[in-house]
Parts: structure tokens; C-alpha cells; sequence
């Protein structure tokens, strides 16, 4: 396709509560949107006009990962755009990686304008995302990620609230200080048939190592991240010290990245998020790495609006996404979504069926939720 112009937005949306993580504490969701818009020879010869959506899911502060908020934006109006301007006819979301490989890192923003344009061209070709991606199952079972909480009981009546709703499988964010009481009081309240795991977000190190192995014992599905985000081979060293298989997120962060973690015995289990790894054409082939080598992988959430959102659940529905993931409901973080929300089904999760990510924003709520706009063409910005 051949783009005219690419709309960044900048939307903010409140939380229904404050997410707490080993990182920090978040009470409004900030999202950057990207907007293409541009024209494709269709079957006949003729030109399509079509137009897509992406959403990058860096945060507003450089606490999960390098990448944030402003610096998605600066990185795409001065170096991504201009790429794609330039190529003329010669965009595709295939070509969309290739052509902005000189530019060193910025997944996340490089993952949200791939993603647009997937979805501008799928639209124009009437193909849903999940059929593009290689989609097995219509309905996605949902887990549900819990923040950090005051205390044990506060715990405990948050988890058995999203038990009621039907998540089948809970994570625990996990830190320093909050780690076994938690655990323990969620695993005897509901028995070992829970499907139960932690997340540490990198909050851990080597030296923690006798008090995570006391993990062992109460039968999680995994650990999340204990390690930093560039800690390879000691999250492989922690690895040969549990039981508890070790899987990782925010080390992976790209399939490359991925093979060299399976091959050096550092994850036993893959969190895929495609923002981290550059977009979903690179998501899918760190779920085929993946699973050539027998590694189990399961989609992770970043806090998606309805967007992020359809296309998380497309993706796992690829045939490797074996474990339940953090694809839940809208209302686990918004009474409010910005398209039309996803809801809980007997602890799934329908994988859209429209054509691209099968969703769109409500033109009220972008509107309302909107902080900040700019419109880029290959003139250069329009405004803003
Ligand atoms: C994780 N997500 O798996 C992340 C971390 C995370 C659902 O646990 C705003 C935007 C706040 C993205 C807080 C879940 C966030 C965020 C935590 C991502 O590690
Ligand atoms: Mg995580």
C-alpha cells in the first residue's frame, strides 16, 4: 500500500483500580494510537482507499522497559515515518520490519505502526487477523493478572472476585516482601487445582535464589521475570535451582532472543507480548521457535484498550498458545473500553471475526479520551 498520512494520538483512560507491580503503581492507562491511512491496488486493478489501527503499549515512564510514551512518539514522526513515506507503493506490513531495521531497537513503537498497517490491509482484503496469523480456536481462555495488594485478605476477596467472574487462571504479581504469605494464602484457600503463577517483573537476584525455591512447594504453573530484563544466563542458573519452570517476558525480546534463551536453559515457558518483540508478524515467530523446541508460550497483556486487546486474542489462538494467558475482559481494568468490549464467556474470551482486528475505537470515547493528536504525512507533521 501506499500510506498518506499516519495520525498519532495519545488517549488516557482511567483505571478501575490502582495496578500495583514490583515497578510501580498505575491508576490511568496512557496509549498511543496510530492511525494509517492510505490506498492499495485492489483485485481490479483500481485503487483501495483503506485504513487501519495500531496501539503501542510502551508506558508513560521507562519502568517496564526502555521504551516510553514520548519517545514512541518522537521516534516514529522523525525516523519510522519518514521510512514508510519514502517507500513509496512498497508498504506492506511484511516490508513494514525490513524497512525500519536501521533504526536500532523502539519495538514497541515499531510494533504499532506494523500492526496498523497489518490491519489497513487486511481490512481491504476482507481477512480477519486471526486467519492471517494462522488462528486454530474461535475463544481464548483467559487469566487474569492481580496486582499487588495491601494485604492478605484484601488479596484473597480480589482474587475471589475474578474467580467468580471465571478467569481460569490466576498470576500474582509478586516483589520483595510480598512474596510467600501471598502465595501460600491464595494456594490454601483454593486447593491445588488452581492454575496459579507469580510474576516478579524483574525484581529479584540470584542472591534471592533460597527464597524463591520455597516456591516449589506450592505448585505454580510458573515464575514470571524473576531476573532482569538482561540476565540470560543467570535466569538459566536460577532455572537449575527450581522446580517452579522459570518463564520469561521481558527478556524476550525478539525471536532471536527467545531461541537463545530455550537453547541456553533460561526459559521453560515464553510470555509473548507483541509490543516487546517489534509486532505480531514477530510475536508469530517467537511462538514457532517456540514451539519447535517444545517450549510452551502464552499471550502476556500490556493493559490494551479494546485494540491491543482483539489482537492479543487472535494471536492465542495460534495453535502453541497451550497455557491460558493475560488476555482477560475489559472490565478487569475499565468500566469503560474504547471499542466495544471484550467480556468473559465461561472463562474465555471470543477471538474477533470482522475483518483486520475486527474492532474499531467508539468515535466518542477516542474523542473524549484523547489528550494530544498529530498527523504526519510525507510533508511532514500536519499540525498538532
Ligand atoms: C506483565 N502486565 O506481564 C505486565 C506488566 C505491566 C497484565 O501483568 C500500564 C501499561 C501498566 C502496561 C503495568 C500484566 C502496566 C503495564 C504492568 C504492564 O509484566
Ligand atoms: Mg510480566
Amino acid at each position: 500500500m501506499r500510506l498518506r498520512d499516519i495520525e498519532l494520538r495519545i488517549v488516557r483512560m482511567p483505571l478501575r483500580s490502582p495496578f500495583r507491580t514490583s515497578f510501580g503503581v498505575e491508576t490511568e492507562k496512557v496509549a498511543l494510537l496510530v492511525r494509517v491511512r492510505g490506498d492499495l491496488r485492489g483485485p481490479g486493478g483500481d485503487r483501495v482507499e483503506t485504513g487501519g489501527w495500531g496501539e503501542c503499549v510502551a508506558m508513560e515512564e521507562p519502568l517496564y522497559s526502555a521504551e516510553y510514551v514520548a519517545g514512541a512518539v518522537q521516534v516514529t514522526r522523525d525516523f519510522l515515518a519518514p521510512r514508510l513515506f519514502a517507500a513509496g507503493d512498497a508498504v506492506t506490513a511484511e516490508r513494514v520490519g525490513p524497512l525500519l531495521a536501521g533504526v536500532v531497537g523502539h519495538r514497541m513503537a515499531k510494533a504499532a505502526v506494523e500492526m496498523a498497517v497489518l490491519d489497513a490491509e487486511l481490512r481491504a482484503r476482507g481477512v480477519p487477523l486471526a486467519e492471517h496469523l494462522g488462528a486454530v480456536r474461535d475463544r481464548v481462555p483467559s487469566g487474569v493478572s492481580v496486582g499487588i495488594q495491601p494485604s492478605v485478605p484484601e488479596l484473597l476477596d480480589v482474587v475471589a472476585g475474578y474467580l467468580d467472574e471465571g478467569y481460569v487462571r490466576i498470576k500474582l504479581k509478586i516483589a520483595p516482601g510480598w512474596v510467600l504469605e501471598p502465595v501460600r494464602a491464595v494456594r490454601e484457600r483454593w486447593g491445588d487445582d488452581l492454575l496459579l503463577q507469580v510474576d516478579a517483573n524483574a525484581a529479584f537476584t540470584l542472591a534471592d535464589a533460597p527464597l524463591l525455591q520455597r516456591l516449589d512447594e506450592l505448585g505454580l504453573l510458573l515464575i514470571e521475570q524473576p531476573l532482569a530484563e538482561d540476565d540470560l544466563v543467570q535466569h538459566a542458573e536460577l532455572a537449575r535451582m527450581l522446580r517452579t519452570p522459570v518463564c520469561l517476558d521481558e527478556s524476550v525480546v525478539s525471536a532471536r532472543a527467545a531461541a537463545d534463551a530455550i537453547r541456553l536453559g533460561a526459559a521453560r515457558v515464553i510470555n509473548v507480548k507483541p509490543g516487546r518483540v517489534g509486532g505480531y508478524l514477530e510475536a508469530r515467530r517467537v511462538h514457532d521457535v517456540a514451539v519447535a523446541n517444545g517450549v510452551a508460550v502464552w499471550c502476556g497483556g500490556m493493559l490494551e484498550t479494546g485494540l491491543g486487546r482483539a489482537a492479543n486474542a487472535a494471536l492465542a489462538a495460534l495453535p502453541g498458545f497451550t497455557l491460558p494467558g493475560d488476555v482477560s475482559a475489559s472490565s478487569r481494568f475499565y468500566e469503560t473500553d474504547l471499542t466495544r468490549p471484550f467480556v468473559l464467556e465461561d472463562g474465555h474470551v471470543a477471538v474477533p471475526t470482522g475483518p483486520g482486528l475486527g474492532v474499531e475505537p467508539v468515535p466518542e470515547l477516542l474523542a473524549e479520551w484523547t489528550s494530544w493528536r498529530q498527523v504526519l504525512s510525507p510533508d511532514g507533521p500536519v499540525g498538532g
